[in-house]
């Protein structure tokens, strides 16, 4: 069973079939609305749920369940600094692993720090090459570990270079991996530090909303330091 300190992932509880049948139905008006944006090769769609959530009520209704969920989990309000809904068209490219920030921003104060990612899936992954989500267990430790050593020389640097060498990091980390399956509407939590990817998507269309919480105050520099030393990161502590 996986633990969100150790793993730097769990499972929460299920979201009921009713709420996941209107979930659905608001995801036919958020395709119409949304920001259709491309990504690798224009094979995923993704939406800003900020833009939308005037009008889906229960989008709206389960970004608080998930904030529920993450609350728990960083043991204070979480805070909703974005969320997606993401959708793996049927013959998807895979993505490689990487850990969250915001890599398309320019500078570090303009970062602001994702501490937890709240997935729900709205339909079933029961086999490999369905766009599944990919982690190395209980890496977000060592990551975070690399990333304090280096913190000085870090945010010294152009933020793309630093990010470069996180990301080459987490890439080439040899650890356990877990490919997971997932039943409609079961919630989950990631630490933002933890390594994941996607599996190529063979299959049926993969519709995932994800709710990222943390400190919109702790931006750039001053959020990465408190950040690693446990301040206001309750669940990394020294
Ligand atoms: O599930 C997906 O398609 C993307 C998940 C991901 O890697 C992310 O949001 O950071």
């Amino acid at each position: 069973m996986s633990t969100f300190i150790g793993d730097g992932f769990c499972f929460g509880d299920v979201v009921s079939s009713d709420l996941l049948l209107q979930l659905k139905n608001e995801v036919l008006v958020a395709c119409q609305l949304g920001d259709e944006r491309g990504r690798e090769g224009e094979v995923d769609r993704l939406f800003e749920l900020t833009l939308l959530q005037q009008k889906l009520p229960h989008t709206f209704l389960l970004s608080e369940i998930a904030n529920n969920f993450a609350s728990k989990l960083i043991g204070r309000e979480a805070e909703l600094i974005m969320s997606q809904l993401v959708v793996r068209k049927s013959g998807s490219m895979g993505v490689p692993f990487h850990v969250d920030g915001r890599p398309t921003v320019k500078t570090w104060n303009e970062m602001p720090f994702c501490q937890v990612i709240v997935g729900v899936p709205l339909t079933e992954v029961n086999t490999r090459q369905s766009g599944n989500l990919i982690y190395k267990q209980g890496a977000h430790l060592t990551v975070c570990n690399f990333i304090k050593k280096n913190i000085t020389r870090f945010l010294e640097m152009d933020k793309d270079v630093a990010f470069r060498e996180v990301y080459d990091f987490v890439r080439n980390l040899d650890m356990p991996q877990l490919a997971l399956n997932w039943s409609p509407g079961q919630m989950y939590a990631m630490h933002a530090l933890l390594p994941h990817g996607v599996e190529e998507n063979q299959n049926a269309e993969r519709p995932v909303w994800y709710f990222r919480f943390g400190n919109p105050m702790h931006k750039g520099a001053t959020g990465f330091n408190s950040a690693f030393k446990g301040i206001d990161w309750p669940i990394i502590l020294d």
